[in-house]
């Protein structure tokens, strides 16, 4: 065919480095801490939910409202009006969509123009980046910096931080958008209310929208607080508020996402998704509505799912964090989501020359070896950097403790022959 196929919004996004990492992780005998799903059972009341919502009301197998199954979209305005403080319309203020990863797209195809700036915080949840550009946009990058941790002391997600004159640095009158992630995929930093302010205040100061991808809400560790930045005076009015049943239920293959905001925002994403998806699968939808409804009477009480998962997760947390260091890898303790990184500067030192491309960033090459050699899937952390800082952060990889105790038992096995192996 002699016509250009490729349309030219892909134009340099059409390499995803997570690819090779999965197909090698099929390859290979391995136990998978790598991509973000659970590898257990979703609670039984969610099970349930979805169990009915197949084999219950027939109309459930039929169309519903393009911007949410009505039951899902009021459950979800009254669910979290309470947590924003806002009165909600069902209607107007919430939008239902296919994972967070639809409300993203949504928002992006909604909201950036041609050349507009979005300012986005790294280590960034990968697709930001190229949902940016395909919409036109240009994607502005500011990174978290570590700061050393106290000798002999693990690290934590907390250690990184925005420089505030750096991140003023980033506004200009171009800019419409900033993207934010707390908890954060990957570091598992949990922003805190002080440093939302400050990206509250130059939001304002510029009049920049924030969308705010709060999928791991509920997994903070340590007595942190997750503070929604929507809540925060003055920042409803330009806030997208982004959410996931599947990161909140354990049910990631369910796809039931949600967009909270205000009308005159979300008005343009009812655009987008009308002519675009029209909506998410009517029994997800009916399923996650019943969790909500569940979780509403259960809520700050011992049986809540949103305490539950989070505690389990605190153990599994730590308990790898206490494997992971029996061969040397230094990881960072994060205070929310499910994931880590660990610091594999030393493994930089001890053996700079793994295999790999000339210009592969040293974190891949690592991984490939792991995978192959240790029979371990991690993900390396510069894929989650713009290309320009990815050689400054290629001493990381991200681990993902949302896995079944056998799952946790397993990589204690292979750690344990990695560590038999280093014995002189
Ligand atoms: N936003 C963030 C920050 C996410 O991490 C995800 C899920 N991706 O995680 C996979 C991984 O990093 O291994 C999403 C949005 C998308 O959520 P959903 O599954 O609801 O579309």
């Amino acid at each position: 065919m002699a016509k250009r196929l490729q349309a030219r919004r892909l134009d340099g996004i059409d390499h995803n480095p997570w690819v090779e990492i999965v197909r090698l992780a099929k390859e290979y005998d391995v136990v998978n801490l790598g991509q973000g799903f659970p590898d257990f059972s979703p609670p039984d009341f969610a099970v349930q939910a979805f169990q009915q919502a197949t084999s219950g009301d027939f109309m459930l197998n039929q169309y519903t409202m393009a911007f949410g199954y009505p039951p899902l979209t009021k459950i979800l305005a009254s669910f979290f009006g309470k947590l924003l403080g806002q009165e909600m319309d069902p209607l107007k203020n919430v939008l239902v969509t296919v994972g967070a990863y639809g409300a993203l797209f949504t928002a992006f195809q909604a909201l950036v123009d041609e050349g507009d700036e979005v300012i986005i915080i790294e280590p960034a949840f990968d697709c930001y980046e190229p949902m940016t550009m395909m919409a036109g946009g240009h994607p502005v990058f500011v990174s978290l910096r570590p700061s050393p941790a106290p000798k002999g002391q693990l690290g934590s997600s907390n250690d990184w931080q925005l420089d505030p004159i750096e991140l003023a640095s980033k506004f200009t009158p171009r800019t419409k958008i900033l993207v934010l992630n707390t908890p954060n995929n990957p570091l598992g930093k949990v922003f805190s209310k002080m440093e939302l302010e400050l990206i509250a205040g130059l939001c304002q100061q510029h009049d920049v929208l924030c969308i705010s991808d709060e999928v791991y809400q509920w997994l903070v560790y340590d007595g942190h607080q997750h503070v929604s930045i929507a809540s925060l005076p003055g920042m409803w009015d330009r806030t997208l508020t982004i959410g996931s049943a599947g990161k909140s239920f354990s049910a990631t293959g369910w796809k039931v996402g949600w967009v909270m905001g205000p009308d005159n925002i979300m008005k343009h994403l009812r655009t987008v998704h009308q002519n675009s998806i029209f909506h998410c699968p009517t029994q997800a939808q009916a399923a996650v509505a019943q969790c909500f409804e569940r979780e509403q009477q259960h809520f700050g009480q011992p049986s809540s799912y949103f305490l539950q998962l989070p505690q389990a997760m605190h153990l599994n947390r730590d308990h790898m964090i206490r494997s992971l260091q029996s061969v040397g890898l230094e990881p960072l303790i994060p205070q929310g989501s499910y994931f880590l990184i660990a610091d594999i500067s030393d493994f930089k030192s001890r053996m700079p020359n793994l295999p790999g491309a000339a210009d592969e960033p040293y974190d891949r090459c690592f991984a490939k070896w792991m995978i192959k050699n240790k029979g371990l899937v991690a993900i390396p952390v510069s894929i989650f950097f713009s290309r320009p800082h990815q050689k400054d952060f290629d001493h990381y990889i991200r681990f993902c403790f949302v896995k079944d105790e056998a799952t946790l038992q397993a990589m204690d096995e292979r750690l344990c022959r990695w560590k038999g192996e280093l014995q002189p």
